[in-house]
């Protein structure tokens, strides 16, 4: 067992009532809180929907992680790359991906983003440059490797974001993919989104160095940690990233966050305690960036009751939406497995 003093730098940071500087419009400021708003709301819905089983299979949500997410993903522009894992249903939210077509994925329906083939673990947005959603923990470290290399070898101004668990730097794949990403100084920056378990073990139980920020030095990249609850902590720290990669320097930001739902649906999280839950449930992410925007005078409380209707409309018509989606037509099976028309080569 982990004793509790060596735990001391994973505690919750307190919530901060400084002011925020902030050089971003009324409109975007706004658009990052109904994003958070979003997410959080889509995911509750998406834990009914599963509990009523209107959705099947595994089921990973992101309650708590929205300010990871949107701190990171916001700066990126329509010509970047994501690259992600199987908890990622935030993260094609933020990118842009209609709602309703990631719930009807979610349901295993023919309108889904990918056709009802992925279901909640593959989700997908080419048109975005969302590549994915997958099972495999540190799976797709190496295909983010080969999105920034393709980029540099078509000499592109583009930056691949990847986005990882802390359980998968455990991985000797997060190794691979990071070590050749320094050394070709490809535009990638690799986003580890430590909630502080892996299931039910803890980083401390699966890194032997559990600063996992510490790893970018050695593989050359710039490694940095930052408060996963604040998202416009993680905006600043990502918008210097994008910078370095555009410079050909690689990033690995270590986003410290809690996830609190368990490790996916079914998970009754017995290996953490209620105290553990609260002491983060207390600093919300989603409550320390209004009371922020609050502070600057930059959101007012009609306008967060306003984004809270709206985005509750959004998530209700999502699930009827998918609710009237059609299952997809077992003569479709093989359909999407290959580019159509296939490649010339
Ligand atoms: C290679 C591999 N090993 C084990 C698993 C089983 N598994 C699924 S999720 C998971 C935990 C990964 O934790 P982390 O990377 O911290 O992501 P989180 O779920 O916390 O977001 C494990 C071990 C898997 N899917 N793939
Ligand atoms: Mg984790």
């Amino acid at each position: 067992m982990v004793k509790e003093a060596e735990r001391t730098f994973l505690q919750p940071q307190t919530m901060s009532n400084e002011p925020t500087e902030f050089y971003e419009s009324d409109e975007e400021l706004l658009r990052m809180f109904a994003m958070m708003v979003l997410i959080r709301r889509f995911e509750d819905k998406t834990y009914e929907m599963y509990t009523r089983a209107r959705i099947g299979g595994y089921c990973h949500m992101n309650h708590g992680e929205e300010a990871t997410i949107v701190g990171s993903i916001f700066p990126l522009r329509d010509h970047d790359w994501i690259v992600s894992f199987y908890r990622e249903h935030g993260h094609i939210l933020a990118r842009g991906a209609e709602p309703r077509r990631v719930m009807a994925e979610l349901f295993g329906r023919q309108d889904g983003v990918s056709h009802g083939r992925g279901g909640s673990m593959h989700l997908f947005d080419a048109n975005r440059r969302f590549m994915g959603g997958y099972g495999i923990v540190a799976g797709h470290m190496p295909l983010a490797l080969g999105v920034g290399y393709s980029t540099k070898y078509r000499k592109q101004d583009e930056i691949t974001l990847c986005l990882t668990g802390d359980g998968g730097m455990a991985n000797g794949a997060s190794h691979e993919a990071l070590n050749m990403i320094g050394l070709y100084h490809l535009p990638v920056v690799t986003l580890i989104v430590n909630n502080l378990y892996g299931m039910g073990t803890t980083v401390e139980e699966s890194a032997a160095n559990p600063n996992l920020w510490e790893r970018g030095e050695m593989y050359g990249h710039h490694g940095v940690r930052v408060d996963g609850m604040d998202v416009m902590a993680v905006k600043r720290t990502m918008e210097d990233a994008m910078r370095r990669a555009s410079d050909g320097q690689p990033t690995l930001i270590e986003a410290m966050t809690y996830r609190y739902r368990g490790h996916s649906v079914a998970d009754a999280a017995r290996y953490r305690t209620a105290e553990e839950v609260q002491s983060w449930r207390d600093q919300d992410p989603i409550e320390r960036f209004y009371r922020q925007l609050l502070d600057a005078g930059r959101i007012t409380e009609e306008q967060r009751a306003q984004i809270e209707a709206q985005v509750d409309a959004q998530v209700d018509e999502a699930v009827e939406f998918a609710e009237q989606s059609p299952q997809p037509d077992p003569s479709g099976l093989l359909d999407f497995l290959y580019v159509d028309p296939p490649p010339n080569v």
